[in-house]
């Protein structure tokens, strides 16, 4: 069985990490396919939005600590395989939605913070692990928990290392919604749905455009979105936007 399986319906890629007898522990094989699998959606014309999962009962446990020795080299591990694919997630021009179907722990909750959308169940957990094991938030986890939920929520998660519930996770702002476990991918195809129908191109910049807010001034923002405006203005989609809304029905949007 392929360590990470992919699922197509039409414009929405589907990435399901598949060690559900480690709860989805990311090894150098699971790390490695996650990295290509997420490369290759975005240069894939075909893919519009990709939706990340796991098999089984948890979403992902993090670093696969059984297969991981500490006397490796740990910057280098992460360098070459944790920071790569926190940044082709986040960097990726398509919309990608988290479905987090149980536990996201340690790194894998910093997986699961890198996507755009989160859709939770409401069985699912999150937990800043590290520190139980005596170390410390990595692959994105200290920049994205304090973006989303302020430096004194994110010191509890992290110094506390306990796990919260799907609906505190909601309120805390961590994921946009939670379902139950039975409606949850209903729920995130829904959203994958209308991603893979919008606007390629406004989505791509709409992406940078919100990443780069959160460490810009207003000044930066405003110049940032003038340029991404003119382009998208430019565009082909935004043409047609404008024609359906006219002609009241729905646009159909192909990336030009
Ligand atoms: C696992 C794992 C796991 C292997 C559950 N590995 N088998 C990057 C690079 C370099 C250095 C290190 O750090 C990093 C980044 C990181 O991600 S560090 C953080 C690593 N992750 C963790 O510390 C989480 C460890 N797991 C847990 O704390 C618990 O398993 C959680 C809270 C995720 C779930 O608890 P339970 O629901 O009670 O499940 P369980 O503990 O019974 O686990 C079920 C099985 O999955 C069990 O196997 P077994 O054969 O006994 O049934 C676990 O051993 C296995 N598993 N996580 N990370």
């Amino acid at each position: 069985m392929p360590v990470l399986e992919e699922e197509r319906d039409d414009g929405i890629l589907l990435l399901a990490l598949n060690r559900p007898e480690a709860l989805n522990a990311l090894n150098d094989e699971l790390l490695e396919a996650l990295l290509d699998g997420v490369g290759r959606a975005a240069h894939d014309n075909r893919v519009r939005a990709v939706v990340l999962t796991g098999r089984g009962r948890g979403f992902c446990a993090g670093q696969d600590l059984k297969e991981y020795q500490p006397d490796r080299d740990v910057g280098e591990h992460l360098k070459t395989r944790y920071l790569p694919l926190i940044r082709a997630v986040v960097e990726c021009p398509k919309p990608t939605v988290a479905m987090v179907n149980g536990v996201a722990a340690g790194a894998g909750m910093s997986l699961m913070l890198a996507c755009d959308l989160k859709v939770a169940a409401t069985t699912a957990t999150l937990v800043q692990s590290f520190v139980r094991i005596g170390l410390v938030p990595d692959s994105g986890s200290s920049y994205f928990l304090t973006r989303l939920v302020g430096p004194s929520r994110a010191l509890e998660m992290a110094l506390l290392g306990d796990p919260i519930d799907a609906s505190t996770a909601y309120q805390w702002g961590l994921v946009n919604r939670v379902v139950e476990p039975e409606i949850l991918r209903e729920a995130t195809w829904e959203w994958a749905r209308r991603l893979a129908e919008g606007p390629p191109l406004a989505q791509g910049w709409i992406k940078r455009a919100i990443r780069a807010a959160a460490h810009s001034t207003l000044e930066e923002a405003m110049e940032r979105e003038v340029a991404f405006q003119v382009q998208a203005a430019a565009s082909q989609d935004h043409r047609r936007g404008l024609e359906a809304f006219r002609e009241r029905r729905a646009p159909r949007f192909d990336g030009r």
